[in-house]
Parts: C-alpha cells; sequence; structure tokens
C-alpha cells in the first residue's frame, strides 16, 4: 500500500509521501503555463497489484522563482492533508536529488473546461451543440469521444463540485482559484477540484489579468477579493457561481467580450451575467445568490449542496 511504512528519505517533506524518483517514467506534457507544468507519468510500484500506474506530475520550470516553488510546496501540503472523492488525490513527492515533483493521481477526462467544450447537450430529445462564441478547435480533446450530455449530469457536476467545496470549507481551506479549468474530469464523470497553487499562470491571456504579484483571475473574483484581496469561502462560493455558468453554458468563457480591466466598475454597478439560453431558473437562481455583493449575504457549500440534492432527485 502506498504511502509505504518504509521510509525513503530525510528532508522537511514528510518520509510517508517520499516516492522514489528512478520510478517515475515521465511521458508527455498536458500543460504549463509560465513557470509550471503538469506531465504524464508512469509511476513503477506505486500500488503492490500494479506494475506500473498512470500518474500525473506537477513540476517547476526552470524560470521560475521561489515564490513558485513556495506554491508548489503549500499545494504539496495542503493536498497532504485532504482526503475526499471530489478532491484530487496526492499520490506522493520527489524531493531528494533532484527537482520538486508532487505526484496526483491521472484524470483521464482533463479539464472540466475541456471536457465540456468537448461535449455536446441533450434536452429532452433536441440535440444541440452548445459551443458558443470563441470556440477554439484545439480546445475540443483529442482523447475522448464527443459526449452527450443532459442537466442532470450538469447537476451532478455542480453538486460533485460543491460537495468537494463544503469538505474542503470544513477545513478552512480557501481555493481562491475555484473554475472549470481547475476541476479535474476522471472516467464516470468524477469531478475532482485542482488546483491549489501552480497552475494560477496556466491559462488564456484573458483569464489573468497581468498584476505585480503575478495573475489574476479576475472573471472568477467576488469583489472583494478584487478591490480587497480578501478571501473567503464566501468569495470562493462566488468563483462557485461563475463555475455554474460555465458548466451550463458546456465552457463558454465567461462576461464575453468584456475586458477584465472593465468588470470591477461593471460589478460596482450591480451588473451581473445574465441568465444563459437554456439554462434552467433554479440554476440561474442559484448563480445570483452566489453573486450577492454582500459576502455574508451568499449561501454556503453545504446549502448549496442542499439545493443541488433536490434538483438531481427532481431530474432522476
Ligand atoms: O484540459 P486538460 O487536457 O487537462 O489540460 C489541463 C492541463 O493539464 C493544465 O492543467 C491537464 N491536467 C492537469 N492535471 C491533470 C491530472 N491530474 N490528470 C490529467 N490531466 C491533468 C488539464
Amino acid at each position: 500500500q502506498w504511502p509505504p511504512k518504509v521510509a525513503f528519505g530525510q528532508d522537511v517533506f514528510e518520509d510517508k509521501w517520499e516516492f522514489p524518483r528512478h520510478c517515475l517514467t515521465l511521458e508527455h506534457v498536458l500543460g504549463e503555463g509560465e513557470f509550471g507544468q503538469v506531465v504524464r507519468a508512469q509511476a513503477h510500484m506505486l500500488r503492490p497489484q500494479e506494475e506500473s500506474s498512470v500518474v500525473a506530475v506537477k513540476m517547476l520550470k526552470p524560470e521560475a522563482s521561489g515564490a513558485e516553488y513556495q506554491d508548489l510546496v503549500s499545494e504539496f501540503q495542503l493536498l497532504k492533508e485532504v482526503d475526499h472523492p471530489n478532491v484530487i488525490k496526492l499520490l506522493g513527492v520527489c524531493t531528494l536529488k533532484g527537482p520538486l515533483y508532487v505526484i496526483v493521481e491521472f484524470c483521464e477526462l482533463g479539464s472540466l473546461r475541456s471536457f465540456l467544450r468537448a461535449s455536446k447537450f441533450k434536452n429532452k430529445g433536441s440535440w444541440e451543440d452548445k459551443q458558443r462564441s470563441g470556440n477554439d478547435p484545439s480546445m475540443i480533446s483529442e482523447k475522448n469521444e464527443t459526449r452527450i450530455l443532459t442537466f442532470r449530469d450538469l447537476f451532478s457536476f455542480a453538486w460533485q463540485i460543491s460537495k468537494g467545496m463544503d469538505y474542503l470549507s470544513g477545513l478552512k481551506i480557501v481555493h481562491r482559484d475555484l473554475a472549470a479549468r481547475n476541476v479535474l474530469v476522471t472516467e464516470g464523470m468524477k469531478m475532482k477540484i485542482s488546483d491549489f497553487g501552480l497552475s494560477r499562470d496556466v491559462y488564456e491571456a484573458d483569464t489573468y489579468l497581468k498584476m505585480s504579484k503575478g495573475r489574476i483571475p479576475v472573471k472568477w473574483m467576488a469583489p472583494e477579493s478584487l478591490y480587497a484581496q480578501i478571501y473567503t469561502t464566501k468569495s470562493d462560493i462566488w468563483s462557485y457561481g461563475v463555475v455554474l455558468w460555465e458548466v451550463v453554458t458546456l465552457g463558454a468563457s465567461p462576461y464575453p467580450g468584456i475586458p477584465p480591466e472593465r468588470l470591477f466598475p461593471l460589478l460596482s454597478t450591480g451588473y451581473r451575467m445574465d441568465r444563459p439560453d437554456d439554462c434552467p431558473e433554479e440554476l440561474y437562481a442559484i448563480m445570483q445568490k452566489c453573486w450577492k455583493t454582500e459576502p455574508e449575504h451568499r449561501p454556503s457549500f453545504f446549502m448549496l449542496t442542499d439545493i443541488l440534492d433536490s434538483l438531481l432527485q427532481q431530474n432522476t
């Protein structure tokens, strides 16, 4: 059973997580940003019954600074503490005699965003390709055939993410970068909340506004995070509302056509995204609750899970 009882090394890192570097065969890059990358790899003898297991390895690029190294270390420290079916699972770490590698479970279906963009939607017998403006063919995943999603699937994604976030918020963990690009999908359409630090810099230019302290995911941020850098579970709730919008639009980019720097003044006037076409009223009502200006007026993940539970029951 991994992690093994035997200690592999001495470091600031706990020995039980240290995985022998020579047992890891790196394959290809799954995604990369300015300072970090995620690489698919084979881990040998990770589990007793398996000669080799597919894993994802997070690592830094040579240009990364101490701050990025610290981000990856903090992500590892957090992942060590968590254990939930809707949160990415840590498998090990390589810290000795080489660069820092954080090994996590491999999610066959990639990020929720690319998964949604490669899917089609079926509602009451009518087929619909919901991919909208800004559809980039390179985003279509080549690794899986097009899936047909129903409202029930979309509610299930929302429910699973809320469950994972309820668990994290119970541990007083604030994610700060909850977005469909940071939720991973495994076979069986299981959602795994990921990216507690590193891949903040991985994505499209218009997603992150370049700021002195790195790139900021403006379109997912609550007003209080935008103007006062206040991050709490309630600001994660705001981001969760944007994730719901991404889910129901099958991975569209939020606030289409609005430059990130225009967002704060716009939100201050009370502007919010409209209900997307075909979005059920109940789901839009949840988004609106998540986007209340006053953080304390927003619901908790516990409440959201409960509401989504009822929506799922109604859609069986
Ligand atoms: O949508 P994707 O193919 O899936 O592109 C992104 C990219 O790396 C940047 O994050 C993929 N990725 C990240 N972590 C994992 C993982 N644990 N398993 C599979 N793919 C991953 C993600």
